[in-house]
């Protein structure tokens, strides 16, 4: 008897998280990136592992009430079925086939960024996300941990003249974006790893302390948007957030120009 139970509970599981999965209140933000890709491989994700566990529990079902106890009934030892192996093998290989092949296909584009690229630099720290743009020479001047201080807090070579007309909008501030254009995130870690997430873009990167990683996205549609980081890094992790702003072209290069330069606000020039 506990073992028809145990099947009926088994198959109502089943049933019941697979109607959660297509009717639940748990879907994806509204997509306002190039990124619809990666929305397919979710799509690809979610239809491959929801067969293979509908298939794994009703086959779980069907024996635990099939082969359930019985008065006088004997259970048979089976050392090896190669038949039976080499099914599984074959089908469990199509299926891993299926859930990672399109997603090389994504991942080779992810990892290659458009040259007209708007190339930017984010800095985390410990709470707050900072950002640079490059300036009139359309340059971002290097930079290197060793020369952050009090004032130089994203640690900008002097050095470089590239740098110095760099604009800095400092830990805290709000990024700003133009649409339709794509950008090339440069990303840095002051202090721990973080991860730089805009779930409406669908990209997510670890920021490494010591390293650059990088990501790129076209935004394609004008908003305000929240910047998260995804990667548990101390006591004020939930109020790691930035806003970016998504705006024509004309917008964006007008706040641009309101923003101080390097130099203007490190008095170097
Ligand atoms: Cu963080």
């Amino acid at each position: 008897m506990e073992g028809i139970i145990l099947a009926i509970v088994l198959v109502l599981i089943v049933v019941g998280t697979t109607i959660i999965t297509f009717v639940g209140p748990w879907g994806l933000p509204e997509l306002a990136s190039n990124w619809g890709s990666i929305d397919s491989m979710i799509i690809v994700t979610t239809i491959v592992t929801m067969i293979a566990f509908i298939a794994v529990n009703a086959v779980m079902a069907y024996f635990i009430y099939r082969y359930r106890h019985r008065d006088g009934r004997r259970a048979v030892y089976l050392v090896n079925d190669h038949r039976l192996e080499k099914i599984l093998i074959i089908v469990t290989s199509i299926g891993i086939v299926f859930l990672l092949a399109p997603g090389l296909f994504v991942y080779s584009s992810f990892i290659q960024p458009p040259a007209d690229a708007l190339k930017l630099e984010v800095v985390s720290q410990q709470w707050a996300w900072a950002y640079r743009y490059p300036g009139a020479d359309g340059k971002l001047g290097r930079s290197n941990i060793r020369f952050i201080d009090a004032k130089n807090s994203l640690g900008v070579d002097l050095k470089d003249p590239a740098g110095q007309d760099d604009v800095a909008i400092s830990a805290g501030g709000t990024l700003h974006l133009p649409v339709n254009k794509p950008v090339e995130l440069e990303l840095r870690a002051k202090d721990v790893l973080h991860s730089f997430y805009v779930p409406q873009f669908r990209v997510k990167m670890d920021t490494v302390p010591g390293g650059i990683t990088r990501l790129w996205f076209t935004p394609n549609k004008a908003g305000t948007f929240e910047v998260l980081c995804a990667e548990l890094c101390g006591i004020g992790h939930y109020k790691m957030k930035s806003s970016v702003i998504v705006e024509s072209e004309e917008e964006f290069q007008k706040w641009l120009k309101q923003q101080p330069t390097v130099s203007q606000t490190l008095g170097t020039k």
